[in-house]
């Protein structure tokens, strides 16, 4: 896999983009509107079902959107947010229905799948074919679960069927789906395949959220060519947020206290997120990180969340007279990383009569119970069995030559992930390890382990003030020679049988998982 190959492939699918007129997926939002929170579909009794039709159009402006179809009385939507508790079941049905006619339909890379068994449909994966992640979810990586390693879904097929238990000790949350068929993740995220995963009952745990309107953003991010950067644009609940275009519109009432959950489904920008009032970044209180509840909320007014991660925060809308707007800062990605602008998502219109319908109701727990443990509690006092030690790395083929893109275990053979691969670590249900992951790149990466939560220990060789729980970190980029690497320590916690299997880590940055920045691991049973 080259990126010579890649960039004709895509060139193929741009070029047709004009051609295809075909409008498969729903209309987003027009630019300069209110945002709207996407449709909730919550569980009953104790199960989640639902079914979704992936498809695939080209808009106006020739950019090809990928799209979550859920029909509803009104037509389809796209990317619904999924609500459930603790202990609730998510049966969710998938049909492929990429338009086979497309120009898009041929392989155009020649991906495997792994040695073994199957799960889902046969045959070679394409850009076309599809499966889902459930980032976060501490469920099993097994077939029909969360598997991204043997579960295809191909086009025009009957379907695939999910059917995942919720731990009863998954920590309330944000989550977050999106495809996951290595070498074409990218592709179907940059077209906006992704959607929120509620795990209910933050409430239990942080009573402060109690009563406040909660707000669910989806930020994403869309290229005209993807893994080409530009035109740089990122959207709120699907509404653009590029200037000059007029920005998105988040209603609040002055001085209303909300509870705002935001998922970073961009394929690659590390967001560093603001409440700016008068231009001044306020005090935001943060609830959890990655679907993970703080033991405490602390106050940051910035907030930096790598790709795929998610933030859950109180902010308060100033008083009448001020203005005030959600943005992302600028962040540097380093000499080879690509620069992640700073960026205003939306404008907040101060109303005392804000449309409220696209506000979820408020929090208010069920019934009076304690609150619920969480999986992964005492790993701060657990100690580990086994030591890591893992290093991100970039390797250039000379002029025009491919970058490759590494994740290795120190001590092992720099090498791109291949899915017939054997797993390059092995543990077993029991096992707690402390994790060193080193960046030697001249760019930014964003860690991400499926499966587990993992506890920041340290940070270039620091405890720190917070050990939070995330499931993705960002690793800045080498400043050069003479200068040290940059680490984050972590621990990783494999006791709970649940999650036995084979399963993966990788960088976040899309692309560079598509092109290989990627192992298994084992854990047995
Ligand atoms: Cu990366």
């Amino acid at each position: 896999m080259r990126l010579s190959l890649r960039f004709s492939a895509i060139i193929a699918v741009v070029g047709m983009s004009y051609l295809q007129a075909s409008a498969q997926c729903p209309n987003r939002p027009s630019f300069g509107s209110i945002v709207h929170d996407a449709l909730s579909l919550e569980s009953q009794n104790g199960t989640l079902s639902a079914e979704f039709l992936m498809a695939h159009s080209v808009d106006a402006f020739g950019y090809t959107h990928y799209c979550y179809n859920y029909k509803t009385d009104k037509g389809y939507i796209e990317a619904p947010t999924l609500r459930l508790n603790q202990g609730d079941t998510l049966t969710l049905g998938i049909k492929d229905r990429i338009q086979s006619n497309d120009h898009i339909s041929r392989p155009m890379m020649h991906m495997k799948m792994p040695d073994g068994p199957v799960c889902g449909d046969k045959g070679t994966p394409t850009l076309q074919s599809t499966n889902v992640h459930f980032h976060g979810l501490n469920v099993s990586p097994n077939c029909h679960q969360d598997d991204v390693l043997t579960t295809l879904i191909q086009p025009d097929t009957p379907g695939f069927e999910y059917n995942i238990p919720i731990p009863a000790d998954e920590p309330p949350g944000l989550y977050w789906y999106h495809p996951h068929v290595h070498g074409f993740t990218e592709f179907q995220v940059n077209g906006g395949a992704a959607g929120a995963l509620i795990v209910e009952g933050m409430d239990k745990l942080h009573p402060e959220v109690k009563g406040l309107p909660e707000r669910v953003f989806t930020i994403r991010q869309q290229y005209l060519v993807p893994w080409i950067p530009g035109p740089y644009q990122l959207s709120i609940n699907f509404q653009v947020a590029a200037f000059p275009h007029p920005l998105p519109i988040i209603q609040m009432k002055p001085g209303e206290k909300q509870f705002w959950r935001v998922a970073n489904a961009t394929i690659q920008d590390f967001l560093q997120l603001q409440f700016q009032v008068n231009g001044q970044a306020q005090p935001l209180q943060i609830i959890a990180l990655d679907g993970y509840p703080l033991p405490q909320s602390r106050m940051e007014s910035t907030i930096l969340i790598p790709p795929a991660s998610r933030a859950e925060f109180i902010v308060q809308a100033p008083a009448s007279g001020s203005s005030a707007a959600f943005v992302t800062t600028a962040y540097s990605t380093g000499p080879t990383g690509n620069p992640d602008l700073a960026q205003t998502l939306a404008n907040i219109q101060l109303t005392d009569n804000p449309e409220r319908e696209v506000i979820h109701r408020p929090l208010v727990a069920k019934q009076a119970t304690p609150p619920p443990k969480l999986k992964f509690a005492d790993l701060g006092t657990v100690p580990a069995t086994t030591q890591r030690k893992l290093y991100f790395s970039e390797e250039f083929g000379g002029t025009n030559g491919p970058i490759q893109f590494y994740i290795t275990v120190d001590g092992q053979k720099q090498k791109v992930f291949e899915p017939t691969e054997a797993p390059v670590i092995t543990t077993k249900v029991g096992q707690v390890e402390d994790w060193t992951i080193e960046n030697h790149a001249l760019e930014t990466h964003a860690f991400h382990i499926h499966q587990i939560h993992f506890l920041v220990l340290e940070v270039d060789g620091k405890p720190v003030t917070n050990q939070d729980y995330r499931d993705t970190i960002e690793i800045p980029f080498w400043e050069g020679p003479g200068t040290p690497y940059h680490s984050v320590k972590v621990r990783m916690d494999f006791r709970d049988p649940t999650i036995a299997g084979t399963f993966v880590f990788h960088c976040h940055i899309l692309l560079h998982e598509d092109l290989g920045m990627m192992h298994k691991i084992l854990v047995e049973p």
